[in-house]
């Protein structure tokens, strides 16, 4: 299946929290392409990455990242494809350094900015499969279904007490 979202990271290290959007994807039924693309360590693969975007076919781009967080600012700064970037939880400065490096663009080059960690990278993935569902009848359904079994879950449980 051709991949239509490009899920990148700035690090290996990165993993750990945006596997979370891949499970989110894998769930929907969205294919997807991973792959580590460093603003500081591989500058030039980020350009060419990003100018290539949409050449290959991409719809949307998930890029995460943490401390100096210039991931997702930098391939925004290259293609017109929506961003949603997901700041990763440093250990320094408990991400609110990478929060304010991806949020807090320049008017002119947006990029969508989720929660810091691993609730910010699942609701990147869910948010680039709803971009993908405004042309996607059947992966539309998906999402309500999806969203529909997350209600019945809390509304057939609502004792906090209970497991
Ligand atoms: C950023 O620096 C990465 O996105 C990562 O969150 C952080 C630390 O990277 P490593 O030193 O663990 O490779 O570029």
């Amino acid at each position: 299946m051709q991949a239509k979202v490009a899920l990148i990271m700035g690090s290996k290290s990165d993993w750990s929290t945006m596997e979370a959007a891949a499970e989110i994807m894998d769930k929907l039924g969205v294919a997807y392409h991973v792959e580590v693309v460093s603003a500081h360590r591989t500058p030039v693969k980020l350009a060419e990455f990003s100018e290539a975007a949409v050449e290959r076919g991409f719809k949307v781009i998930i890029g995460g990242a943490g401390g100096a967080a210039h991931l997702p600012g930098m391939v925004a700064a290259h293609t017109r494809l929506p961003v949603l970037g997901v700041p990763v939880q440093s250990k320094a400065l408990n991400g609110m350094d990478s929060l304010l490096s991806i949020a807090q663009m320049p008017k002119g080059v947006a990029v969508g900015t989720l929660a810091i960690g691993t609730a910010g990278a699942f609701n990147a993935g869910l948010l680039a499969c709803q971009i993908l569902a405004n042309e996607d009848a059947q992966l539309a359904e998906r999402i309500e279904a999806f969203r529909n079994e997350q209600t019945d879950t809390v509304l057939s449980n609502p004792d906090p007490r209970d497991e």
